[in-house]
């Protein structure tokens, strides 16, 4: 089996104006679909965050992967990492997200072979990463700070239509009272379990005021996880560590880098987790040398893809670390792989993270993917069990060269609110 035609197809999602300690999300939210497709005619399909810069390297991949069997990945990866490793630097940068080119690169490519590897075998994917150790994968509430607006085009405006979770999405949410409306219309239309507030955008006692909120209305059974992407200081981090020790499931990325993580966790008696400090193999002897933190969040767009997860998850268990998943904005392509990927990983000791409510559309026949009581359930159809929807796919192509965002820029879309804003490394 060969394959025969790569499409890199760059899109704009609708992304509501959410804060974060880098600023505001833009209008749109960048993600870049891959399809590859084989000499007898199997497709499969692969997502990944979007930029122009992803696109151009995928443009260029795009000769090393045409003529490749789909399940030789040794030597798909032997391919790309002779020509586009040493480019990529390892730079995972100082946002929140990771800015690695060559992990996503590969990830794209390797979750598009196994969606063919499955079809052609009538397996699913999960089938392939050692079966199913779960059926139903359990995802949390990912909350946000927001100014009121819709994002895409509405931008701040909002849809006085919109009722239930697609009115609560629009809705302004910078106080613990709304915040914690925010976590109810999400349960309440997804079913999450846990939550997880994105914090580093308010100050600190505001925000550890809104834990106190949701714990209040949520009560001592629903797990609480806050991630203020770095931007504490240690002093900071450890005196809201101490008031909010008791309600806290995990504490994330509250400090910037291994050695301050390692201090905080001395200090306090919390879990702390990470998608930040610790994010690729070459970060993990230290991780250990130091224990900066107690779970990490993997993701296979920037660990490198789905097997490259399940070796991280070989190492957590065997050092004693735990493992989630991290996420960034998405459809239902990067969501469908984490199903599987979760599905067949049983060191897998958390409710996952993800985005997928606050993005209103899908690119999959279908719609929108459908929750039930906070889980997914893996699917079992060939592949990863989904099917593109080419008229979605080519609308959110038009938003994508409609709305001329290239590259995430946070900070930028706040400066447009406020001029003076600037992203500081540590802020409180
Ligand atoms: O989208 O604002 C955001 C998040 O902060 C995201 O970029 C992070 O990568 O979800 C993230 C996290 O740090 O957990
Ligand atoms: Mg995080």
């Amino acid at each position: 089996m060969k394959i025969l035609e790569m499409h890199v197809t760059p899109i704009a999602l609708t992304d509501p104006p959410l804060l974060n300690s880098v600023g505001l999300h833009q209008p749109y939210a960048l993600r870049t679909i891959v399809e590859l497709v084989t000499d007898d005619g199997i497709s499969g399909l692969g997502e990944i965050p979007g930029s122009a810069k992803i696109t151009a390297l995928l443009e260029a991949a795009k000769e090393f992967v045409i003529g490749k069997d789909p399940f030789q990945l040794n030597a798909l990866y032997a391919a790309l990492d002779s020509q586009f490793r040493s480019a990529d630097k390892d730079f995972r940068g100082t946002n929140p997200w990771d800015q690695r080119l060559f992990v996503h690169l590969f990830s794209a490519l390797e979750v598009a072979c196994y969606d063919i590897m499955g079809k052609s075998l009538g397996r699913p994917v999960v089938d392939l990463l050692g079966g199913v150790f779960r059926e139903r994968v359990p995802f949390a509430a990912y909350l946000f700070y927001k100014y009121k607006g819709a994002g895409g085009e509405l931008g701040f405006e909002i849809d006085p239509t919109a009722t239930g979770w697609a009115a609560a999405r629009q809705a302004e949410a910078v106080t613990p009272e709304q915040l914690v409306a925010q976590a109810k219309a999400m349960c309440e239309e997804y079913g999450f379990r846990s939550l997880k507030l994105k914090a580093g955008a308010l100050e600190p006692d505001i925000e550890v005021a809104t834990m106190f909120a949701l714990r209040e209305a949520f009560g001592p059974d629903t797990p609480l996880r806050i991630d203020p992407n770095a931007v504490w200081s240690l002093e900071t981090a450890i005196r809201c560590g101490e008031k909010m020790r008791g309600i806290l499931e995990y504490y994330e990325d509250p400090v910037r880098g291994q050695d301050n993580m390692a201090k905080l966790k001395k200090a306090v008696d919390i879990p702390l987790a990470t998608n930040m400090c610790t994010t690729s193999f070459g970060d993990l002897p230290n991780s250990i040398a130091v224990h900066s933190e107690d779970i990490i969040l993997a993701d296979h767009h920037y660990w490198g893809g789905l097997r490259a997860c399940q070796e991280l998850a070989a190492i957590c268990r065997t050092f004693g670390r735990g493992l989630s998943m991290h996420s960034n904005s998405h459809v239902g392509i990067s969501l469908t792989a984490m199903v599987h990927l979760a599905a067949a990983t049983p060191h897998l000791t958390y409710d996952l993270d993800t985005h997928y409510p606050w993005q209103p559309e899908e690119i999959l026949v279908g719609g929108k993917i459908q929750f039930e009581d906070g889980t997914l359930r893996v699917p079992h159809e060939p592949g990863l069990g989904i099917e593109l929807d080419r008229a979605m796919l080519a609308k959110l192509h038009a938003n994508y060269i409609a709305c001329g965002i290239t590259e995430r820029d946070d900070a930028g879309e706040m400066r447009k609110l406020k001029p003076e804003w600037k992203s500081e490394l540590t802020r409180w």
